[in-house]
């Protein structure tokens, strides 16, 4: 399935007049506000978000996995579904692989299938939480933290296959989470625990090539329930300064614990010029995994007002590698990523409507109504049409998911592919 340039324009054009008038009427009330409307948009045109490969079929529970029809078997089948997303909204430039569940056969066609759609390799993902086929240690209780030297050896090698694997595609990230940790008092010594993963990961670290970066992911809990290694942002941090320059945190908003002040940590770690990269999704719990911005896209724009912020005010911080990570129960998988893409968009462009110029003097005058003023008067603007034309501009669709329906893009997949295909992944 592939969608060429004929849909596209047959896609827009419905929709055109109305996004005109909307655009128009947007784009003067900003201008007269002092914003520089085409700026914004070229910045929304410009942000690529990494699809990543494990995420393209149904998501499961401990519960159970529901199939949903017509999944991608393969990770050429991936691509091609990114490939969908990516003319659709224009802003899925990018797959973040999962190794072993995505591993190339044939690495000069698939390089060559990406290319031609545009897309790019971000970030590759190890996985130690999982024993391997074969493989002679287990992870049961631990990879890189684990007591036993024979299966930190072995948790070491694979980051060093992943990153050897992601180097013949362009990948310049490697992104290590690890389930490590413990599910009773008593069960690990945190100290060793803590110790290992940082040794493990320097020996990792001494594999990565120069112009690399090693993204270290934490989380509270999960499968662990005790104790996790790397457990909150400070772990993460102290084991990248142990590591060197190359190496940051990264930060997946799921992974928090309740009401966790995920701006501050943000901001904070720009200000270090430690902050490495960012997986998106949303939760109302734990590490729920929903739709970006389906929960609490409020929070989500604080994020972004902060990340714009670093953006212009943090050359010691290195580009970020943006990420989705989500899982899809309930929704066709691709639908659920466009509205995910659409709501990581919407939130980066209120973000720059904020006038960091004026929240600067209401700060310095402690006026702390004008500051909530300026926040949510970027917050309450509907920045759609800001979304549709950078869209327009890149060759996109203006409605995403009325396009994917009204084009029958999940039945052309299933007449494809068939029912039961099942997707490797979560
Ligand atoms: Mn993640």
């Amino acid at each position: 399935m592939k969608i060429n340039q004929e849909q596209v324009s047959e896609s827009n054009k419905s929709g055109l007049e109305n996004h005109k008038d909307s655009f128009d009427f947007l784009a003067n009330k900003l201008t007269k506000q002092g914003k520089d409307v085409d700026a914004i948009v070229s910045n929304l045109a410009d942000f690529q978000v990494a699809i990543p490969s494990w995420a393209l079929g149904a998501g499961g529970t401990r519960f159970g996995r529901f199939s949903f029809y017509g999944e991608p078997s393969s990770l050429e089948q991936k691509i091609e579904d990114i490939g969908v997303l990516h003319s659709l909204t224009q802003t899925a430039g990018a797959v973040s692989l999962h190794i072993p569940w995505d591993i190339p056969s044939d690495y000069a066609a698939i390089k060559e299938q990406a290319d031609a759609l545009n897309i790019k390799f971000d970030a590759v993902n190890s996985n130690t939480f999982q024993d391997q086929k074969n493989a002679s240690e287990t992870y049961k209780y631990g990879s890189l933290s684990n007591t036993s030297k024979a299966v930190r050896e072995q948790a070491i090698q694979h980051n060093l296959d992943v990153i050897k694997i992601g180097d013949k595609l362009g990948s310049k990230a490697l992104t290590v989470w690890l389930a490590d940790g413990s599910c009773f008092p008593g069960q690990n010594n945190f100290q060793t625990a803590f110790q290992n993963t940082q040794d493990s990961l320097i020996d990792i670290y001494k594999g990565l090539p120069d112009d690399w970066k090693m993204l270290v992911e934490y989380k509270p809990y999960e499968p662990n329930f005790y104790s996790t290694v790397i457990q909150d942002w400070g772990a993460s941090l102290m084991l990248a300064n142990g590591c060197g320059d190359k190496a940051y945190t990264l930060v997946d908003l799921g992974h928090h614990l309740p009401n966790s002040n995920i701006e501050q940590i943000v901001s904070i770690l720009q200000l270090k010029g430690k902050l490495g990269g960012f997986h998106f999704n949303d939760s109302k719990y734990g590490d729920d995994d929903l739709t970006v911005g389906s929960i609490k896209p409020y929070a989500l724009f604080l994020i972004f007002n902060e990340l714009v912020y670093g953006m212009q005010n943090n050359p010691q911080n290195p580009d970020l590698a943006w990420m989705i990570d989500a899982s899809h129960n309930v929704k066709d998988p691709l639908e659920d990523l466009i509205q995910s893409l659409e709501a990581i968009q919407e939130a980066y462009a209120k973000a720059m409507l904020i006038d960091q110029n004026l929240l600067k003097e209401a700060q310095l005058d402690n006026d702390v109504v004008k500051c909530q003023e300026i926040l949510q008067g970027a917050y309450r603007t509907d920045v759609r049409p800001l979304l549709e034309k950078a869209r327009l501009n890149t060759g996109g669709v203006i409605n995403p998911i009325s396009a994917y329906r009204n084009l029958g893009v999940r039945e052309a997949l299933i007449k494809e592919r068939g029912k039961n295909t099942v997707a490797t992944g979560l």
